[in-house]
């Protein structure tokens, strides 16, 4: 792609082939981080070719398409595209995606050591970038199909997100904090060309001062084409919107998002897939969609539990009294869960199999699941 000069200096969109990088080994693939991160800053958008293949594209669409065929245009009011999300959960496939290595590693430079020009990790007032206790807890922040089909962003079918920034898209936008609170992610799962919609984009964008203004809406955009597997990288503050699709085939783009682990995500992860189904996920996995305590006292659940020793566990159950599986002193706490007296325990577990026999009678599953576990708990817990 040739340069661009606009108000924000001359820059071009840089690419850099995964595939080749690995096949040359690790001294390619580290230049190829640095490569990626140095393009990103400076131009505020970056594509990593070959990423991954085009089957690992084709099995992901295959997985989601009955999410996509069953999700209207336009869901949501943005017009002109098909989104759907809860990819962690609906697919296998997007895995390799999301958890990329070379992507990670970049999010681990942008996001918690804050390497981008200008930014710093600030900790009790003071700054650094990366070493020793000057780290930002990230994770994942959203997952999105967003699939343009044909006539997408015409007249007839105008896609209601125009161009814009992700930054700011939650209200609050940073402006002055001097951090990169975000970065996103677009993988082209079919070809992206000029005419079935590739995004646009205006390079440099993210250096606009003030970093949120607006005279990058209206500076010229160039488009990301790029093959199927290839990703588009850009910064929280890099202007940037999906193309018009005039072709007859659908473009077919996967969002992903990381941003700061101490803010709300976007896609709430750990609703889009809930504990029943995170608890088969490999753990790097659960927890870069957010099942652990990033920062401090962040996310502990009810016993002041991280959500490995709790939610994550088999048969947790948060109605049930201790379920936290930790053992009480009798001297010191009172008496157990678990009566040490026979006669009194198995009293205690008689009573939770009549009320789980009442539950199963009256049609309420989710009452006598709760006893089911209500008695796994008794059967385990210590008997002082
Ligand atoms: O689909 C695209 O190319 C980018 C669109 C986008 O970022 C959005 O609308 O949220």
């Amino acid at each position: 792609m040739p340069t661009v000069t606009n108000a924000f200096g001359t820059h071009e969109l840089k690419r850099f082939d995964y595939r080749v990088a690995t096949e040359a080994g690790a001294d390619a693939l580290a230049r190829l981080d640095d490569d990626v991160l140095r393009s990103l800053d400076r131009h505020g958008f970056v594509v990593i070719e070959n990423a991954v293949s085009t089957d690992d594209c084709d099995q992901l669409v295959a997985e989601m398409a009955p999410y996509i065929d069953a999700t209207p245009h336009g869901l949501h009011g943005l017009g002109g595209t098909r989104r759907v999300g809860a990819l962690v959960a609906r697919s296998q496939a997007s895995h390799k995606m999301i958890a990329h290595p070379a992507i990670l590693r970049l999010a681990q430079s942008v996001l918690a050591e804050q390497r981008l020009s200008g930014d710093a990790v600030r900790i009790g007032g003071k700054s650094g970038k990366g070493e020793k206790g000057f780290r930002y807890p990230w994770q994942l922040h959203l997952t999105q199909i967003i699939d343009v089909g044909p006539g997408g962003g015409t007249d007839a079918l105008p896609h209601h997100l125009k161009m814009h920034r992700a930054n700011g898209m939650w209200v609050y936008d940073f402006q002055d904090a001097g951090i990169d609170p975000q970065v996103e992610c677009m993988w082209a799962l079919s070809d992206f060309t000029l005419d079935n919609g590739a995004t646009h984009i205006v390079l440099g964008s993210h250096r606009e001062q003030p970093r949120g203004g607006h005279v990058s809406h209206t500076e010229p955009t160039v488009q990301a084409n790029m093959s199927k597997g290839s990703v588009l990288i850009w910064t929280g503050w890099s202007v940037h919107g999906a193309g018009a699709n005039t072709s007859d085939a659908r473009r077919i783009g996967m969002n992903i998002n990381y941003a700061l682990a101490f803010l709300a995500q976007e896609e709430n992860q750990l609703l889009a897939c809930p504990p029943h189904l995170a608890r088969k996920l490999d753990p790097a996995m659960q927890r870069l969609i957010g099942y652990r305590q990033p920062a401090g006292a962040l996310n502990y659940v009810a016993e002041c539990q991280a959500p490995a020793d709790s939610v994550l566990k088999g048969d947790f159950d948060v109605l049930v009294p201790g379920a936290h599986g930790h053992e009480m002193d009798p001297g010191i706490d009172g008496p157990t869960y678990a009566p040490a007296d026979p006669a009194a325990f198995e009293e205690k577990r008689r009573g939770l199999e009549a009320r789980k026999a009442e539950a199963i009678a009256a049609d309420d599953l989710e009452a006598a699941l709760h006893f089911k576990n209500a008695i796994s708990v008794l059967t385990r817990s210590p008997r002082i």
